[in-house]
């Protein structure tokens, strides 16, 4: 540990339970040392060569001299391959028994002495050696797999391995679950290792709290997203290829998987952008869908302090007029930081202020952190104690309690690898509702142990259950606050049967978005941070979860006023739309800034309420299709380069077109538009895609563009929806989907579908396959002023 190691755990935590927090560390480190033997002799191992093959469902088998490489494509089209025999299950990302393997598709020789399987949209060819090709039906290679390598310690031990791959040499990266320096994945090493970077992080930080073996590949020849259903630690290496410009000597994109342990099985989906999504939620479950208020602003701190704080607060906006849908409370209205309890001296009487809250239209969420604080006495930590035979909580080898250091000081850890222990933490939720909180914001669950140096996590030698089938902390790290939100949510539905549940969660792993979204974490205030922020959101959607969103504002320090509007702008856009800040920051409440932010902000704020219908439209698609509703702007036209290679802005569903302001002192932006005509919803203004115009960008908004057609679902002045119509350019028709509003329970909702043309110079909106007339007043935009 260095000086400034030493520093970073006192700045976090104090200086007592900073000197607590380097015992904890050494704890930490000598647990390990006992517990892991180092490696030691390695026997290195690749398959060798093709010695057969055995047809079986969707595939079959291939065997090899040192490994057999099983391929089965499932019913959808997903291609699953693995080696040494693995099976899709068990799986933390797969929700039941997987997919069934579709019986159309067989193993058969190929003409070079290989084998292939022949699917609907994909080959599958095994090569000799143990490579695999994965083909488009027109016989483009979308992605090679040369032979993987394993390491096998003599002494015994989970094998290392790597899986090297090539994509073609136009190919981009996306993906790996939330990554700062996102969207677009250059050249370098991506951990995948959960971590809390500690207080604050900007783009060059990784990785962070949210990763995914799930990497989404863009290139002329297709779409495909590959996912190495392994949660052990490992490392993506990638690098770009290179075209020849025309010489014919390509260099092919390069990725390579390192894993520290765990199966090799892959799942690869290939399509559109929109079909790999559906068929990436189609594996790994859809996106829970959130309670409609939780598509409003939303407003938390660290440190609200108490209840007439927060009241004071709830007061500041409904003053303002600002609309305000929920009010999150973080760790400081526990009593003395423990979770399930509350400091009765500053929030008396929670129930209440959550009933006059509610009455004002505003819910409250509350934080929940994973760690209970280890004294016998604790209510939380006594329940836990006398669940099943050995308790709740995480275990070294020996069979002892493993403790941590978090906020209420030394703690034990829940195993929600444990379905007896998800049942038991989630009866605890009963008393947050008790309490009056609507939903639940999961933090600290990378899990943190706080750490002046090495990984501020568990000791990888704990023990978990893993399901049952044992294992530690190696394998169970990353899908921890999976498993987590999994004890939350399902606890949420059995609570409270007739409402959907609001969670999310700062970590999580592939098939998160089955029990909620997640946020930014602790992104840094500054301008590197409101790009990270974009970055992150883009990336989670590309992975399956759709509903996330940034600190609006950045965690720590205070913003100036304009980088603190030009966030609150982009936060308008995405789903989750929250202001935060940490308890020693600057504040964020948009009246913090002066008048002039204040009346831009407001507009932000009556921009998003008039979307909420187009929000709870694209909430209701992301949980039918996968779709997220923040999307790449390639989203629709992989095969656009500069596309490909935009960063800076995004599409919110089919419809707009979100421009961000991401640099100081700009007013007016680049901006890169797909192929049809676009209009600034702003100015009125039309501009023809593909290629990139430059538009207004003052204080007052950022650029949002409409693309023509566009059918979309507002909110009008008197609250009720109103389709607004952009003008199909000429000669083309356009339309959009509209998905009412049906509360917040589980009910069914139709996808209405309206279709737009122009005729006799007039703009005509119709639904498509009813009779009757389009049953909500139509505002049409974008037209030329008629003579
Ligand atoms: O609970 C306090 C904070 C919270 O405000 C923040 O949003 C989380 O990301 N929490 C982290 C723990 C403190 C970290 C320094």
């Amino acid at each position: 540990m260095d000086g400034r190691d030493l520093v970073r755990s006192v700045r976090m935590v104090g200086s007592v339970q900073g000197l607590r927090t380097v015992r904890s560390a050494w704890r930490r480190r000598r647990a390990d040392a006992r517990a892991l033997a180092p490696r030691g002799a390695e026997r290195a191992r690749v398959p060798g060569l093709l010695i057969g093959a055995e047809p079986g469902p969707g595939g079959g088998v291939v065997r090899f001299a040192r490994s057999r490489l099983r391929v089965r494509v499932a019913v959808g089209g997903a291609v699953f391959w693995s080696w040494d025999g693995a099976e899709p299950l068990p799986s933390y990302a797969l929700p039941g028994d997987g997919p069934e393997a579709d019986p159309r598709a067989r193993l058969e020789p190929d003409k070079n002495g290989g084998w292939q399987v022949v699917s609907e949209r994909l080959t599958v060819a095994v090569s000799r050696h143990g490579a695999l090709e994965l083909r488009t039906p027109g016989g483009v290679v979308l992605r090679r797999e040369l032979p993987p390598r394993w390491w096998e310690p003599v002494a015994g031990g989970p094998a290392r391995w790597v899986q090297r791959s090539e994509v073609p040499a136009d190919a981009r990266f996306f993906g790996l679950g939330g990554r700062a320096s996102g969207p677009r994945l250059r050249e370098g090493t991506y951990r995948l290792w959960n971590t809390d970077p500690g207080g604050r992080f900007g783009p060059g930080d990784d990785p962070l709290y949210l990763t995914m073996p799930v990497q989404v590949v863009v290139s002329d020849a297709g779409t495909h997203l590959a996912f190495h259903d392994n949660s052990w630690a490992g490392r993506v290496t990638l690098r770009e290829g290179e075209e020849g410009e025309g010489s014919g000597h390509d260099r092919p994109g390069a990725c390579e998987v390192r894993m520290e342990g765990g199966p090799l099985r892959c799942w690869v989906v290939v399509g559109t952008p929109a079909r790999v999504l559906r068929g990436w939620t189609e594996l790994t479950g859809a996106p829970a869908l959130p309670p409609s208020w939780a598509l409003g602003p939303q407003h938390a701190r660290w440190g609200f302090g108490s209840e007439q704080e927060v009241r004071r607060i709830a007061a500041g906006y409904r003053e303002r007029g600002l609309p305000l849908s929920v009010l999150h409370l973080d760790i400081d209205h526990y009593d003395a930081h423990r979770v399930f309890t509350v400091d009765r001296e500053r929030f008396p009487d929670l129930p209440r202020l959550a009933k006059e809250l509610r009455e004002d239209g505003v819910r409250l969420v509350s934080i929940v952190d994973p760690a209970v604080k280890a004294s016998v006495g604790e209510a939380v930590f006594d329940s836990g104690m006398a669940v099943g035979a050995d308790g709740a909580f995480v275990r070294d080898p020996q069979g002892v309690p493993v403790l941590g250091e978090v906020w209420p000081g030394e703690c034990v850890y829940p195993d929600f690898t444990d379905p007896l222990v998800r049942a038991w933490w989630g009866g605890l939720y009963e008393e947050r509702l008790g309490q009056g909180f609507a939903g639940v914001w999961h933090d600290m669950n990378e899990p943190v142990s706080f750490s002046p140096f090495g990984d501020p996590s568990l000791p990888r030698s704990s023990r978990h259950s893993l399901e049952g089938r044992g294992g530690d902390h190696r394998e169970a790290h990353n899908v921890y606050a999976l498993a987590m939100a999994r004890a939350g949510y399902e606890a949420l539905r059995r609570l409270r049967p007739d409402e959907r549940p609001f969670l999310f969660s700062r970590s999580g792993w592939a098939g998160m978005q089955r029990y909620g979204g997640t946020w930014s974490g602790d992104v840094a205030t500054g301008w590197p941070g409101l790009r990270a922020s974009l970055a992150l959101v883009l990336g989670l959607g590309l992975c399956g979860v759709p509903y996330s969103g940034p600190d609006v504002g950045g965690f720590d320090g205070s913003p100036s006023p304009e980088l603190y509007l030009r966030w609150f702008q982009l936060g308008a856009y995405m789903p989750l739309f929250r202001t935060h800040a940490a308890i020693d920051a600057g504040r964020r409440e948009p009246w913090e800034f002066g008048p002039e932010v204040l009346a831009h902000a407001g507009r932000a704020l009556a921009d998003r309420e008039r979307l909420l219908p187009y929000f709870v439209t694209l909430a209701r698609l992301a949980l039918l299709t996968g779709a997220p509703y923040v999307r790449p702007v390639w989203w629709g036209a992989p095969g656009d380069r500069a596309l490909r290679d935009c960063e800076d802005a995004f599409l919110l569903g089919d419809a707009l077109l979100v421009a961000p302001v991401l640099e100081e002192g700009a007013v007016r932006r680049a901006v890169r538009l797909p192929r049809g005509r676009w209009y600034d919803t702003a100015t009125g203004r039309a501009y023809e895609g593909p290629g990139q115009v430059v538009v207004e960008a003052p204080l007052s908004r950022i650029p949002v563009l409409a693309r023509a057609g566009a059918v979309i679902p507002v909110r009008g002045a008197e609250g009720d929806l109103e389709l607004e119509v952009w003008a199909p350019s000429p000669g083309r028709t356009g339309g959009g989907l509209v998905v009412r509003d049906m509360g917040d329970g589980w009910e069914r909702a139709e996808v209405e579908r309206y279709t737009s043309r122009v005729a006799a110079g007039r703009v005509v909106v119709e639904r498509d396959g009813a009779e009757e007339l389009v049953p909500y007043p139509v505002r049409v935009r974008g037209l030329p002023a008629q003579p």
